[in-house]
């Protein structure tokens, strides 16, 4: 069915959307999203893996074609780095390992080194807004006290790694590794990271926590850096289990009708708030049960299984039977969208991703149950002639359509539930970690590392 639904998705954006950003499917015409500043063409950058794991081979051919072309990084826009680092740097990266093309190995470096100025700051703390003709960055108005954002300049960790080995050049790696170190100097309260960091002075702003927006991926590439590294980080691996005690101190919690779930810090007070993004937690934590210190493999999994049945909860208890952008556990609501803005739901994968992460870890069958619902529901209320769109309101009775389908609706959502639904030798986690766009990353052997380097 994913690999029906990915056609859908894919004919329609080529139909009426080709080479723009994104499509919106109700009036049929491209999207674009200022994040990518006038780079074009994300759909395609973040689709090429699918395509490929989905064996669209036609389809696949087109979008490199496309890539060779057209995919240009001369443009004088202002980019987020974030985004352009884990939709197109990572999909290129893994278009890459997948086919072996060298055009993505190219394109891949050229843009790397594109977002090179960003680090030019006082710490080496990346800006959030970078100018790639100009290199001159900034960061987000909104930010506390001009600070940079966690899950942002966290977020870059795997893919430049990936960028250093693939082109010879230390200074990508050199960049992320230096970011661990300022995070390392630093006081942290109560061992949590706050959301906001000044890239100028090295301070925190405003001591807001959270496992979902803003921080969310920041978490997940601690783990997954000392997985891709078979297990030869320590400092990444450290950094995390430390991170996930102080969270589950501080930020988890029980409902009184028994569903766990991470609230949000705000300076020592919760917001007994989870975000959809906060779902994808429940896959990390299993994910990295197995190298859980003192025999805490068996905890980890149990709590990745909570989430993944609170989040579950999230979208069972909607009318649409898809998960608002927001849920809380206040004012007699449990697992439940009590703000009319947050009852919206934009195609995100996070939860049908702990399901897939899940399914692998356990093998228990409901979460490929309830994978099947959230597909069903997908067909039922997102699928329009056009393609697919979200909804406003996942409680109303009526669809209500925002007339976007977000790329990572095809990197992310479409592959999950592929996976969710394939053998486990797809993509093995011995050998690949996910980022967090979904982009299949390889894990950077001991043995072949260390081959690489004797031939140098
Ligand atoms: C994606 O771009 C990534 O998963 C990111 O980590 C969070 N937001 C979207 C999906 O919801």
């Amino acid at each position: 069915v994913s690999l029906q639904m990915m056609k859908h998705a894919w004919d329609n954006y080529k139909r009426y959307a080709w080479g723009l950003n994104e499509l919106k499917p109700i009036s049929k015409q491209g999207h674009s999203s200022n994040l990518f500043g006038n780079i074009q063409g994300a759909t395609i950058v973040d689709a090429l893996d699918t395509l490929y794991i989905m064996e669209m081979k036609e389809e696949f051919k087109e979008a490199k074609e496309w890539v060779e072309k057209n995919l240009d990084f001369n443009v004088n826009a202002e980019i987020s780095v974030f985004e352009v680092n884990i939709r197109f740097v990572g999909g290129l990266l893994s278009a890459y390992y997948l086919s072996g093309e060298e055009v993505f190995r190219k394109k891949a470096v050229e843009l790397g080194e594109k977002l090179l100025p960003a680090f030019n700051t006082p710490t080496g703390i990346p800006w959030a807004l970078l100018n790639i003709k100009s290199g001159i960055g900034r960061n987000w108005p909104w930010a506390s006290g001009g600070s940079s954002i966690l899950a942002e300049f966290g977020t870059l960790h795997l893919e430049f790694v990936h960028l250093s080995h693939l082109s010879g050049n230390p200074v990508f790696a050199e960049k992320v590794m230096n970011i661990r170190k300022v995070l390392n100097r630093l006081d942290k309260p109560e061992g949590l990271y706050p959301n906001y960091l000044n890239p100028s002075s090295g301070q925190w702003g405003q001591h807001h926590v959270s496992i979902g927006g803003l921080g969310d991926s920041f978490y997940e590439y601690l783990l997954k850096a000392w997985l891709m590294s078979d297990k030869r980080d320590e400092d990444g691996k450290k950094m995390y289990y430390d991170a996930v005690q102080a969270i589950e101190t501080h930020l988890i919690r029980k409902s009184s009708g028994g569903l766990t779930y991470i609230a949000e810090w705000k300076g020592g007070l919760l917001e007994h708030k989870m975000g959809h993004l906060t779902c994808f937690a429940g896959g990390m934590f299993a994910l990295g049960a197995d190298g859980a210190p003192s025999d805490k493999t068996g905890h980890h999994i149990e709590l990745g299984a909570e989430i993944a049945r609170t989040c579950h909860e999230s979208y069972d208890r909607t009318r649409m039977k898809l998960g608002p952008e927001a849920f809380r556990f206040d004012g007699g609501v449990e697992a439940i969208a009590t703000r009319q803005n947050e009852k919206y739901y934009i195609l995100r994968p996070e939860v049908i991703e702990t399901y897939m992460y899940m399914w692998r870890l356990t093998h228990d069958p409901k979460y490929r149950e309830w994978g099947w619902e959230a597909v069903e529901a997908l067909e039922k209320h997102c699928r329009v002639d056009g393609g697919y769109s979200g909804i406003r309101d996942v409680y109303n009775n009526h669809e209500s359509h925002d007339d976007v389908q977000q790329s990572f609706f095809l990197s992310e959502t479409l592959k999950y539930l592929y996976l969710l639904f394939s053998e486990d030798d797809l993509l093995p986690f011995e050998h690949w970690v996910f980022n967090t766009e979904a982009h299949p990353l390889p894990v950077l052997h001991k043995d072949d590392v260390n081959k690489e380097e004797n031939q140098k």
